[in-house]
């Protein structure tokens, strides 16, 4: 007895000692810094985009600007901040000097600044009144300074190597911590440059001597990661569109001319979209778009504003695959965030509040094949715990694993969120989940990277239990969070169509109201019946009503109706790309003009006379960018014959945005034929182009 005692006891202590000293996993791979860390911590900011373009109706600035153009009349940092902070957001980003030069605090280093404008008479500083509101609500700072400057005599040289940073000191010295440091990758071209106006190239990885302008950053802000095309901090997801590839690996090795340094080189689309497994490097994505067509605020996508719920869709394909998500806020003209922009970050906040505020796995109990050394430090308990430090994970030889997580009841989801704990590496490489139906297991969902955050999000589930299966892993996987939702379920919204005669078809299950006139429809808007005749073109917004309940707002923009037109003139070669395809209302096909014909006009007849106002070009949508027409000019005839100039220039940030380009015209002018010239194409010799529109008075 004695004896079995004491064996007892010494069991006893010897099991305990055993799951008192059972040592975490060896971290894997490459891993986040500690300032990486903090940075997957954020997930969620705001981009301002706010300069002298907001007065111009302009993407990128030539450079020649007046800083008297700079004048919001009812500037308000704090409406900034807030929009961003209700909308969930815990950091913001500012363009302290975008490429046209303009720099939006008092700089030492250039005239061509906030002091020469008339905003608050010379005395503001945009920087400061942002970086105030941000700490008073408790918002991360971070910095866009562009390496490219349109503006200064120097750019090019090495003189102008030295204003960069000294600007990027300015910046990361009199205004606080900074949490990210932002370098665009658009470099170099056409600009002002003091007056020479021409064309400058630089080399892009050398031009800048990067290597030790990130020392500069990392000496100043120790703790702010730099984000550029390829890190070294954060890398660009590729595209500005709002997505991230699936998978999306926090890993990443560079392929540039560079080698495979982390830094400043080209970004290769589907290597930065999905990252590498096996990446050298922790760089992980930041998906960059805005909440408008345009970075900057233009008055014509008022109504282009991004829907609540194509922002709820933005957030599961970033976010939801372990990406930050930075969302453009462009303020207006008063220097506020539009109350078009703040409507729709409301109601998104709503859908994903309603959604995540209650977690359906709370009070299930989970069950994993295996748990590492049977310790209670890395027991299923941290699943549920809502602590980032804690974790489930297995033992050295346990890979494939899976967890059974068992609710109190039958329940109903169609969002799960899973987590690993990344300061030791990304170590899952496959995942899939099963829901128990009809005695058996039957798998609903799957995928390859889990990483900072995962979400799923799909379609109904009804069920008492399910199993996360741990499909593939190079070493032992950790887990920190799973939680289960249900994302209230919405009335459809209707869909906007013109037929070829140029009316408008609107379908739906419901019944549609709708509007002409630009405002929201209510239950008391006209009833959709029949096809509305839209040959002028215009805005229709319409919504499904249901017993109380409306889905969201469908709004379509349509130029005039192109069904009189005839094509003049267009070389074009290869089949399915004939020059009727760009007018044909559909935003799919294009027409592609002839490699060996230089002339890449095209000449248009409208059948009869309109006042012009405005036109628009809709590049190719694909992510291929040849061809895109970068520089035009735009001549109007009444005869077909004897034309007139009205209207050259650059479509800026076409290549990284390939959005409907709207072109005001500075007066009306009647006519009957318009010829549309590329007078430069990107990396190609044949123009490309998805629709020619017009808008008339
Ligand atoms: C691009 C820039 O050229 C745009 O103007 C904008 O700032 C966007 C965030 O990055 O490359
Ligand atoms: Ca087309």
């Amino acid at each position: 007895m004695k004896i079995k005692g004491l064996v007892t006891i010494g069991l006893i202590i010897l099991l305990s000692c055993k799951t008192e000293i059972v040592e975490p996993p060896v971290p894997f791979g490459p891993l986040p810094t500690e300032s990486q860390l903090a940075w997957h911590d954020i997930e969620f900011y705001a981009f301002i985009h706010l300069t002298i373009n907001t007065f111009t109706d302009k993407e990128w600035g030539f450079g020649d600007e007046s800083p008297e153009l700079f004048n919001p009349t009812a500037f308000d940092a704090e409406q900034i901040v807030l929009s961003s902070k209700n909308a969930g957001m815990k950091g913001l980003i500012l363009t302290a000097k975008h490429h046209d030069g303009f720099c939006l605090w008092p700089t030492k280093t250039t005239e061509h600044n906030i002091t020469k404008s008339p905003y608050k008479d010379g005395k503001g500083d945009i920087v400061k009144e942002i970086v105030d509101a941000c700490r008073k609500h408790g918002l991360k700072v971070g910095m866009y300074l562009s390496p490219w400057d349109r503006n200064t005599a120097t750019y090019g040289t090495q003189e102008y190597i030295k204003i960069f940073r000294t600007q990027l000191t300015e910046l990361l010295t009199n205004y606080g911590d900074v949490f990210e440091v932002w370098f665009d990758g658009a470099n170099g071209g056409s600009g002002y440059y003091g007056g020479a106006n021409e064309e400058r190239k630089i080399d892009r990885l050398s031009y800048y001597d990067w290597e030790n302008t990130f020392k500069l950053v990392h000496e100043l802000q120790p703790n702010a990661v730099i984000f550029s095309d390829l890190g070294p901090g954060v890398r660009w997801v590729g595209t500005e569109a709002g997505y991230s590839g699936d998978p999306c690996w926090h890993r990443y090795t560079p392929h540039g001319r560079n080698g495979n340094k982390p830094g400043i080189g080209e970004t290769m689309y589907l290597e930065a979209l999905n990252g590498h497994r096996e990446g050298d490097f922790w760089i992980p994505a930041e998906t960059n778009t805005s909440i408008r067509p345009g970075w900057f605020y233009h008055k014509h996508e008022d109504d282009k504003v991004k829907s609540p719920e194509r922002l709820v869709k933005l957030y599961y394909e970033s976010i939801g695959h372990g990406t930050n998500l930075i969302l453009n806020l462009p303020p207006d003209r008063r220097g506020l965030v539009h109350e078009n922009d703040v409507a729709s970050l409301t109601k998104f906040k709503e859908i994903i509040d309603a959604t995540f505020s209650k977690d359906l796995a709370q009070g299930a109990s989970i069950k994993a094949s295996n748990v590492r050394g049977n310790s209670s430090r890395y027991s299923t308990d941290n699943l549920l715990d809502k602590n980032q430090q804690t974790y489930w994970t297995t033992d050295d030889d346990i890979t494939v694993s899976n967890l059974i997580v068992e609710f109190p009841k039958e329940t109903e989801f169609n969002v799960i969120n899973l987590r690993e704990y990344i300061p030791l590496g990304q170590r899952i490489w496959g995942w899939a989940i099963d829901k128990w139906e009809d005695n058996s297991w039957k798998e609903f969902a799957k995928g390859e990277s889990i990483g900072n955050r995962r979400l799923w999000k799909g379609g109904l589930q009804i069920t008492n239990k399910i199993r996360i299966r741990i499909t593939e892993a190079p070493v032992c996987p950790t887990l920190t969070e799973i939680s289960v939702h249900l994302e209230p379920v919405q009335l459809a919204p209707p869909i906007i169509h013109r037929t070829a005669t140029g009316n408008i078809k609107i379908t739906s299950n419901g019944l549609i109201r709708f509007t002409l006139d630009g405002s929201e429809p209510t239950e008391q808007s006209a009833i959709y019946e029949n096809e509305i005749p839209f040959e002028k073109g215009g805005t229709i917004k319409s919504k499904v009503f249901y017993k109380g309940e409306s889905s969201e707002t469908t709004t379509s923009t349509f130029t005039h109706s192109k069904n009189l037109w005839k094509i003049m003139e267009a070389s074009s070669s290869e089949k399915n790309r004939e020059a009727t395809k760009l007018i044909d209302d559909n935003k799919q096909t294009f027409w592609q003009s002839h490699e060996q014909d230089k002339n890449k006009d095209i000449v248009i007849d409208f059948g009869k006379i309109l006042n012009l106002k405005s036109f628009s070009v809709l590049p190719r949508q694909t992510e291929m960018k040849n061809g895109i027409i970068t520089h035009y000019e735009f001549y109007t005839s009444l005869d077909g014959e004897n034309w007139k100039l009205a209207k050259a220039g650059e479509f800026s940030n076409i290549i990284n945005n390939p959005i409907e380009q709207v072109v005001s015209l500075d007066t009306i002018i009647k006519a009957k034929f318009i010829k549309f010239k590329a007078v430069k194409v990107f990396d190609a010799n044949y123009a490309i182009l998805a629709e020619l529109g017009v808008m008339v008075d």
